[in-house]
C-alpha cells in the first residue's frame, strides 16, 4: 500500500490509522509547494487533487473517512471497526463521515468567526459540540472501552484545533483529546 503523504497535511490522520492497524505501507512524499498534488498522474488517483490518497494494488481510495473505513476493514485483527452486520456498524460509519461533513466545517466557522448558515449542510459549532459530547458519553472512546477508527477520524478534528492553540472548553471533549494525543501511535504533524 502507498500513502501519498505530506507531514503538514490531513494525510497524517491516515498515517495514524495505518499505524494503529499495524499495516505495512510506503509513504510517497508529496511536495505541496511544488504542486505535486495537481499533476495529471496524481489527479488520476485523487481527482480532487488533495491529500491524503491511498493506493492498494488496483484500488485507489481518497477522502480521509473513506481511507479510514478501508484500512480498518482490511486489518480486522486490529479490531478498529465493527464488522458488517454488527449493530454498532451504522453508528461507526455515521461518526466517521460526520467528522469531515459536520465537525470540520463547524470548527472552521468557529475559528474563522463566521456564522454557520444551516443551508450549507452542517450545524453550528455549539450544536456540534453538544452532539459530540452526547456521542462520547462517559468514554473513554466513542464506543466505550473500544478504540475504533471513528476515534481517529473524529478525534483528529479536535487535535487539529488543539494544534492551533484552541480547546473546546468542554471538559469531556478536551479530556478525550488529551487521551487521543497520549496514544503512542497518535497523530504527529511535521
Ligand atoms: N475532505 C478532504 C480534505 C483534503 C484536503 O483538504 N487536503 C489538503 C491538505 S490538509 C490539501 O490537499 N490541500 C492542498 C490543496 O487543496 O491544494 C479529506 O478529508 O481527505
Amino acid at each position: 500500500m502507498k500513502l501519498y503523504f505530506n507531514p503538514r497535511s490531513r494525510a497524517t490522520i491516515a498515517k495514524w490509522l495505518l499505524d494503529e492497524a499495524g499495516a505495512k505501507y510506503e509513504l510517497v512524499p508529496i511536495d505541496l509547494g511544488k504542486r505535486e498534488h495537481k499533476t495529471p498522474e496524481y489527479l488520476k488517483i485523487n481527482p480532487a487533487g488533495k491529500l491524503p490518497a491511498l493506493v492498494d494494488g488496483a484500488a485507489r481510495v481518497f477522502e480521509g473517512p473513506a481511507i479510514c473505513i478501508y484500512v480498518a476493514d482490511k486489518y480486522p485483527e486490529a479490531n478498529l471497526a465493527p464488522k458488517i452486520g454488527a449493530p454498532e456498524r451504522g453508528r461507526y460509519l455515521s461518526l466517521l463521515v460526520y467528522a469531515t461533513a459536520q465537525v470540520e466545517p463547524s470548527v472552521g466557522d468557529h475559528l474563522m468567526k463566521q456564522q454557520t448558515a444551516p443551508q450549507r449542510g452542517w450545524t453550528d459549532y455549539e450544536s456540534m459540540l453538544n452532539a459530540v459530547e452526547s456521542e462520547l458519553g462517559d468514554g473513554p472512546w466513542l464506543f466505550g472501552d473500544w478504540f475504533t477508527a471513528a476515534d481517529v477520524m473524529l478525534g483528529s478534528m479536535f487535535i487539529w484545533m488543539r494544534i492551533q492553540g484552541a480547546k473546546t472548553g468542554r471538559a469531556t471533549i478536551d479530556a478525550y483529546v488529551d487521551r487521543l494525543m497520549a496514544r503512542p501511535k497518535g497523530l504527529k504533524v511535521g
